[in-house]
């Protein structure tokens, strides 16, 4: 039946893409209550015809709300989704503040979705996007194989640092097309025609948060403790979908057309992949759509029994957005 909705950072990139998903999957809504800092409160969002004034975020904001997604950071969340579980709301959470909870379910409904049942704090965790998309690419080869090992690098687009990180990349490729000034606030350096080798703060193993969530998420989505996972994770100057470069070790022997043909059985997850004609995807297929592709796919040359392959998938909408919503439906 109609649930009594909250989005808490409705103005951003994610709580938009939210909305959007909200309103094309036509769930079903009782009551919308949007959420954000004092700065945007005021702000008028049209919904399904209707238009709604966004309020200011308060402990006392969720009085009826029964799902509270969660999309304006780690320090909101930490701050805010305990009182929305007190008011009676399930919450998920897009930030990475509660996914290593033991008693929160960290969840990719195409994976786990029985795992919601165990929301005991009244909170469900999303898992980071390219955990999330590099995961609908291995899943199915996982439940045919047996995941043992992954090493992959990542092509983060500037999406994944919000709505200024999209400015940011816009700007300086004005910028560098009418002479102007170029303007790095979002990263440390340019990003336009550049890659940057960080995504996150690095830590004291010289790995950055952003590629440690890919090891520490993917053994806990997977349940797969022993999950051997390296990591790079790297911005490019791509608007909305990361793309990651994966080589997948196995426990069986692997074969490629057999892993290609696995993709037909599962949802959320394509094969574009037929080298043949030149087919593979690239970010520009998945923007703004909700299938991630996989293409690519052949047998690894240095480890045995692995697939080395490719996986686009956009980074607000099945990375963020998306799979929030469609936990939501699980409820
Ligand atoms: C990023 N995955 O891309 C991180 C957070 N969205 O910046």
């Amino acid at each position: 039946e109609a649930k009594h909705i909250a989005i808490v950072g409705a103005t951003g990139a994610v709580g938009e893409e939210m909305l959007a998903c909200l309103d094309q999957r036509d769930f079903p809504i009782s009551e919308l209550t949007l959420l954000a800092s004092a700065r945007s409160a005021g702000k008028k969002i049209t919904f399904q015809g209707k238009e709604i004034v966004v309020k200011e975020l308060t402990h006392e904001a969720f009085e009826g709300v029964e799902i509270a997604l969660f999309a304006a950071g780690g320090g909101i969340s930490e701050t805010f989704a305990p009182s929305a579980a007190k008011a009676g709301a399930i919450v998920i959470d897009n930030s990475s503040a509660f996914r290593m909870d033991d008693e929160v379910p960290l969840i990719v409904p195409e994976i786990n979705p029985e795992a919601a049942k165990d929301a005991v704090k009244g909170i469900i965790a999303n898992p980071n996007c390219t955990t999330i998309i590099s995961l609908m690419a291995l899943y199915p080869l996982h439940k045919k194989y047996g995941l043992k090992s992954i090493i992959a690098s990542s092509y983060q687009a500037v999406s994944g640092s919000g709505a200024a990180g999209i400015a940011e990349l816009k700007q300086q490729c004005e910028a560098l097309a009418n002479g102007g000034e170029v303007v790095s606030e979002v990263y440390p350096t340019q990003i336009a025609f550049n890659v940057i080798p960080q995504v996150d703060v690095f830590q004291p193993d010289n790995y950055t948060k952003e590629e440690l969530k890919m090891l520490n998420e993917a053994r806990k989505i997977l349940k797969l403790p022993e999950l051997k996972v390296t990591c790079t994770c790297v911005r490019v100057p791509v608007y909305r979908s990361h793309s990651v470069s994966i080589t997948a070790g196995f426990e069986k022997t692997p074969n490629v057309a057999e892993a290609r043909a696995v993709y037909a059985d599962y949802p959320g997850v394509d094969a574009k992949d037929d080298p043949s004609q030149n087919i593979f995807p690239t970010p520009l297929d998945t923007t703004l759509k909700d299938n991630c592709l996989v293409g690519r796919i052949r047998e690894d040359k240095v480890l045995d029994d692995a697939l080395a392959l490719w996986v686009v998938g956009d980074q607000v909408r099945k990375g963020a957005a998306l799979n929030a919503v469609q936990i939501a439906e699980i409820l």
